[in-house]
């Protein structure tokens, strides 16, 4: 058995080789029992959050959960929980929501993650800011030493006016740390990236550690034409690692 950081033993998931995807699951399923009738919940987005909101969907159909009311994080997510008969609800309605849970690309040692390599970090943000308890649900592989670290994208949101400027602009910003800034793109000809809130998404490479991430983020949201950063500082309360030996949760 694994020791978690709060001390607890976690029992090995399996005798044999999990996948990613069943990794996922389970730190999905475990979040879920954060989760008590009555709560607004913040419905997060991607892969590792699908399973928990299709868990979520299950509860309620069984009569295990009452009277959820959920806060989608993307288009995508809002159309899901709709297929499931979650009932939703919006931020001007709901503007304290009691739990949210999501999945993140990146989480570094103080639960600062990297979010929005699928493209929906702006709603995420939104919604998990406005959330007493934000529970992020990953598998092993995501765990970073510093933000930036897997040498992955980091995703910043800016306005479609004139991109080009604003992606050069970033990439100087974080010249001295070898910035690479690349609009993301869809489709076989490489139209832009367009997101649910109707804007293009600039993934930034770096080569080296980008040190404050306070600072850093400063920066980025000083730059007129940028929306949001997927950087998620201190927002997090709770994570959820699902590894080969056991879960992991870490609390803030
Ligand atoms: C969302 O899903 C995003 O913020 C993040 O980009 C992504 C994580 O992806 P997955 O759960 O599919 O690995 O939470």
């Amino acid at each position: 058995p694994s020791s978690t950081p709060s001390g607890l033993l976690a029992p090995p998931l399996s005798s044999g080789i999990l996948t990613q995807d069943e990794l996922k699951k389970i730190a999905a399923y475990k979040a879920v029992e954060y989760v008590e009738s009555g709560m607004v919940l913040g419905l997060g987005t991607g892969s590792t959050a699908k399973h928990a909101v299709d868990r979520i969907g299950e509860l309620l159909r069984q009569g295990k959960l009452k009277n959820i009311i959920g806060i989608p994080t993307s288009k995508k997510t809002h159309e899901q929980a709709v297929s499931l008969g979650i009932p939703l609800s919006d931020l001007d309605s709901h503007p304290v929501l009691d739990l949210a849970i999501d999945g993140a690309d990146e989480v570094d040692p103080h639960l600062n993650l990297v979010k929005g390599r699928g493209g929906s970090l702006l709603r995420e943000k939104m919604v998990e800011c406005a959330c007493k308890k934000f529970v992020v649900i990953v598998d092993e592989s995501k765990l970073v030493k510093y933000l930036g670290g897997s040498g992955l994208a980091m995703p910043v949101e800016i306005v479609p006016f004139c991109w080009n400027f604003t992606a050069a602009r970033l990439q100087k910003l974080f010249e001295g740390y070898g910035c690479v800034a690349k609009l993301r793109t869809s489709g076989e000809n490489g139209e832009p990236f367009v997101t649910d809130n109707g804007n293009y998404i600039v993934d930034l490479y770096f080569k080296e550690d980008i040190g404050d991430l306070n600072v850093a983020s400063d920066e980025i949201l000083r730059l007129a034409g940028v929306v949001e950063h997927g950087m998620f500082l201190g927002m997090a309360t709770t994570l959820i690692v699902a590894g080969e030996l056991g879960i992991t949760i870490k609390n803030k």
